[in-house]
């Protein structure tokens, strides 16, 4: 698969799920316009707390034992590579805690990750000086775009574990990206590979009305 969206044509994907969503964002539905009223809080505007920690998917949840899992890192690099999990593993383990603030309006406050700083990535594999933008793409197809330049904030990881256990299949394991500062749908699960483009490529939702960016302070739902 190319950089380019996931088809939605993939084996047992939901079209019911996907399209209900792709007419939200064309209707501009759960924006609220209070993103310019100047906020200081925690919660972004038109968000609520949540304790539970809901699942979203394209309805399949890829299952890949970790002595199959390969993660591929490739593009506009100096040196790709494959990580099998073992060199995961070995590689130097961060810690980071963030909030998720999902674009169907739940939060969800103080989630301790676990995993591979994307700095340690970049550092490994050198993007080209024309590489500006990350393409992160699933086991299920999916894709989505971040810029170089957020991706390598401090605060981004490739993550294994939450608050101490083995992520969980359903949220994405045994690896997916965390990219906190935006919309959780940029949080791609079930990583696979990691490719580093020079032209910008919008993702499976980013072609279906999502914002291209997606910052939840600047509420940034829909293009
Ligand atoms: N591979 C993959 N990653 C994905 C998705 C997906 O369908 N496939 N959904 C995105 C969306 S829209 C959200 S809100 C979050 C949901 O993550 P969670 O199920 O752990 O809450 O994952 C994001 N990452
Ligand atoms: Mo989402």
């Amino acid at each position: 698969m190319g950089a380019a969206a996931g088809g939605a044509e993939e084996d047992g994907m939901s079209e019911k799920l996907i399209g209900v969503k792709q007419a939200w964002a064309k209707a501009g539905r759960l924006l609220t316009g209070k993103a310019d009223e100047g906020y200081e809080a925690r919660l972004p505007p038109g968000q609520r707390l949540v304790t539970n920690w809901p699942v979203l998917d394209l309805g399949v949840q890829p299952d890949v034992p970790t002595a199959s899992w390969r993660l591929e890192v490739d593009g506009a690099v100096t040196t790709p590579m494959t990580l099998d999990w073992a060199a995961f593993m070995a590689l130097p383990q961060v810690e980071d805690v963030s909030d998720i603030h999902c674009v169907t309006q739940w939060s969800r406050y103080d989630n301790r990750w676990q995993g591979v700083s994307t700095a340690t990535i970049l550092n490994a594999v050198q993007p080209l000086p024309r590489a500006a933008h990350v393409i992160l793409h699933g086991f299920d197809g999916y894709t989505t775009n971040v810029s170089l330049d957020l991706f390598a904030e401090a605060d981004c990881l490739l993550a294994h574990s939450h608050d101490g256990a083995p992520l969980s299949r359903e949220h994405g394991g045994p690896v997916r990206a965390i990219i906190p500062r935006y919309y959780f749908w940029k949080s791609a699960k079930w990583l696979k590979r990691i490719e580093f483009v020079a032209e910008d490529a919008p993702g499976f939702w980013e072609v279906r009305g999502y914002h291209n960016v997606g910052d939840p302070w600047l509420e940034q739902r829909y293009s």
